[in-house]
């Protein structure tokens, strides 16, 4: 079987699982600590991130887009998946979505209200243009969950759990994107593709005390020192 190697709240990760799950392709998961990688994770790992994926035969693949081509490959060997120009654009909007991960990663661990500001400015031009290509949904190209829809589904879902938690909603100026989330969030696969305890080490990790939205996304709170706050960084 095929085996992933994870870490919890890693969105590179969840667009892999959340494709296998849309996909209903049996898997194992294994979770492992980034501050303290294994010894067999490195030498199996060229980059030392993850996901990686260890395939029936045993072959260890990175980097997450390549991952995603490999399932794509061996679950529907066959797929014509439309013409050469519809797989590019796929790709490309795929990638509007993996390119903005960190960026969102980075935007939720904001300080304070001016550095959300000042870090969601990227990915608001990111929903901007996916608000202006939807169309009718309720998926990217309509009626049925693709390519596309599984690469923002980190994005989308994260944004979720924030509102959730916060009362801060990143999509709330895209509407269409909005519904685009609720659809893809009534699959069901976004909470499939991540363990049972994802919201809270998501919470503990973006919507801690620390953040911004973690203190309940409060605009009537006075300055925080940036420095006493939230870093920059990703969930590793
Ligand atoms: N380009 C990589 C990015 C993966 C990535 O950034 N993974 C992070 C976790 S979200 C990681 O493994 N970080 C540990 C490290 O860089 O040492 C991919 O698409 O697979």
């Amino acid at each position: 079987m095929i085996k992933v190697v994870s870490f919890k709240i890693c969105p590179f990760v969840q667009r892999v699982t959340a494709l296998l799950e849309a996909k209903n392709m049996p898997y194992e998961i294994e979770y492992i600590n980034l501050s303290d990688k294994p010894a067999w994770f490195l030498a199996l790992s060229p980059t030392g991130q993850v996901p990686l994926l260890m395939t029936e035969n045993g072959v260890a693949l990175f980097e997450s887009d390549a991952i995603i081509e490999y399932i794509e490959e061996i679950s529907d060997p066959d797929a014509e998946n439309g013409t050469p120009e519809q797989r590019a654009i796929d790709r490309a909007w795929s990638y509007q979505a993996t390119k903005h991960y960190l960026v969102q990663c980075s935007a939720m661990q904001s300080a304070n209200q001016e550095t959300l500001a000042e870090r969601s400015v990227k990915l608001n031009a990111a929903f901007e243009k996916a608000e202006n290509q939807l169309g009718g949904g309720p998926y990217f190209h309509g009626a049925h969950m693709g390519k596309v829809d599984i690469a923002w589904l980190p994005i989308l879902h994260r944004a979720q759990i924030v509102e959730k938690h916060s009362g801060y909603d990143f999509l709330a100026s895209y509407p269409k994107v909005k519904a685009w989330q609720v659809a893809m969030s009534s699959t069901g696969v976004a909470e499939q593709s991540v363990p049972d305890d994802f919201e809270q080490a998501f919470s503990n990790f973006y919507l801690a005390d620390r953040t911004f939205l973690g203190r309940g996304a409060n605009f009537d709170e006075g300055p925080i020192e940036k420095a006493a706050a939230a870093g920059g960084g990703c969930c590793c």
